[in-house]
Parts: structure tokens; C-alpha cells; sequence
């Protein structure tokens, strides 16, 4: 009985999730789902992405936490369009739902964005399991969370089309085994792309830019032609 109930739920949320991406679509505004845990990074990708790209491209921000406004505060520095959605007041969800991202995107001036950010709630279970309305899921895993995460929470690896592996500044002085996380990644997901990135110095985001580049192109076609400038 359980179990179609949660299947009843799940279904109603991808039926809203097809109508938000559509509402994406037809103001060609690509939209990443950013998922993974509490402390991986999430944030503080978001805003480094932005620092970078946001002479070039319009970004916004939707934020998802079940308390609080203070990635919102933070990301607000930047300047740049942003929604905030608390699950708490709502049974305080670890996930966010298609119709909760559709009613804070309505909020913004959609048709004026090429990119949008869904900050999703922290955690690397419920988050996978809920259709956000995003064009592309993108799981962050930071280095010290170890290299076991995609065994274990094999469903965030497998919705998820990019791996940010975060925190490679930390490298050294947490000795993990990026070879045997890059291959338990492999083993959940082969199709996964994977970047490598310090959110904290910048490292490596010529890669992740250059895709987030090449995705907002297939939305919106003019962009296409424009390469990031490292
Ligand atoms: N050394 C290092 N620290 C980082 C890096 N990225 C983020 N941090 C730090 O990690 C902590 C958590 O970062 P956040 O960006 O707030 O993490 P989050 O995933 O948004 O966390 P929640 O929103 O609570 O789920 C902060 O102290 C960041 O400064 C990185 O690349 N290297
Ligand atoms: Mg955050």
C-alpha cells in the first residue's frame, strides 16, 4: 500500500516536472539541478561559476533548504536574480519537487536568463529520487566524503549526467583514491562525465564552463557560438 502511494507521488511530480521544463524551454533558459551533500560544495561552486561567467551570461538562482535563507544571502552578493524555497514550513521535505520550481521560476524574468541554478536540499538520498523540472541533474561530490559515495547512494549517480568531484585542493592532506572513486563512479554510471574542480581556487572549471557553454547552446543557438575565455 506503501509503496504505490510513493508511486502515486512520484508520478504526479514528473507529470508537473515535464511542464517545467517545458517553461524552461520556451524562454531557453538552461536549467541545472544541483544536488549532493550538506557541505559538498554546492554554494560555493554556484557562486564561483557565476564570478566567472556572468560578463558573458545571465545567471539565476533558485535555492532550496529546508531552513533558512543564508546560501541566498550569499549568492544575493553577486547580483543576480534569485528565489529561495524552504521545504520546513511544508514538513520540512530533504528534496525539492517540480511544482515548487516551477512556482519560484515564475518569479523571475525567465526569458531575460540563459542559465539557471537549483541549489537542491542537501543530501545524497531523496534529492535523486524527485524530478526537479531541470534539464540536466548534476551530482557534487567533494573529496572528503570519500570514495565509497557512489556504491553507496548509487541513485544520485545514475539520475545525475555530471560529477563534479569538488575540493581537489584537499587532495593531499586527505589521501583519497581519486582511481578508485573514478571507478566505483564508472561501475554505477558509464555515461557520467566527470570534472575534477576546486570550487575554493577555480581549478578546473575551464571544463565545467566549457559544458555548461555547450548545453546552454543546444537552448538557445546564438550561444552556441560563443566559447568561454579562460
Ligand atoms: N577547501 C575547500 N573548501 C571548499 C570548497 N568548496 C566549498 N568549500 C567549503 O566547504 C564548506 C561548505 O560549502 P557550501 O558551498 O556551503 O556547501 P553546500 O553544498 O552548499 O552546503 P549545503 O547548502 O548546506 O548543502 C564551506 O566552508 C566552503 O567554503 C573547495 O573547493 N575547497
Ligand atoms: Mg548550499
Amino acid at each position: 500500500m506503501e509503496i504505490n502511494i510513493l508511486k502515486k507521488v512520484l508520478s504526479a511530480n514528473d507529470a508537473v516536472a515535464e511542464t517545467t521544463r517545458e517553461l524552461f524551454s520556451e524562454n531557453k533558459v538552461f536549467a541545472v539541478n544541483l544536488m549532493g551533500s550538506p557541505g559538498s560544495g554546492k554554494t560555493t561552486l554556484i557562486e564561483k561559476t557565476i564570478e566567472i561567467m556572468k560578463d558573458k551570461f545571465s545567471v539565476g538562482v533558485i535555492e532550496g533548504d529546508i531552513f533558512s535563507t543564508l546560501d541566498a544571502e550569499r549568492i544575493s552578493k553577486l547580483n543576480i536574480p534569485i528565489a529561495q524555497i524552504n521545504t520546513g514550513p511544508f514538513g520540512g521535505d530533504c528534496h525539492l519537487e517540480a511544482g515548487w520550481v516551477k512556482e519560484a521560476a515564475l518569479t523571475l524574468e525567465l526569458s531575460k536568463l540563459d542559465l539557471i541554478f537549483i541549489e537542491n536540499v542537501g543530501n545524497l538520498v531523496c534529492p535523486a529520487e524527485f524530478d526537479t523540472g531541470a534539464d540536466k541533474n548534476v551530482v557534487v561530490l567533494s573529496l572528503p566524503e570519500g570514495e565509497d559515495k557512489p556504491i553507496k547512494y548509487p541513485l544520485m549517480f545514475r539520475t545525475s549526467e555530471v560529477m563534479l568531484i569538488n575540493k581537489l585542493d584537499l587532495l593531499k592532506v586527505l589521501k583519497v583514491d581519486i582511481t578508485h572513486l573514478l571507478k566505483n563512479a564508472e561501475k554505477v554510471n558509464p555515461a557520467l562525465s566527470i570534472f575534477q574542480v576546486s570550487a575554493a581556487t577555480g581549478d578546473g572549471f575551464d571544463l565545467w564552463n566549457e559544458w555548461l557553454i555547450k548545453e546552454m547552446g543546444k537552448k538557445r543557438d546564438k550561444k552556441s557560438q560563443i566559447f568561454f575565455k579562460t
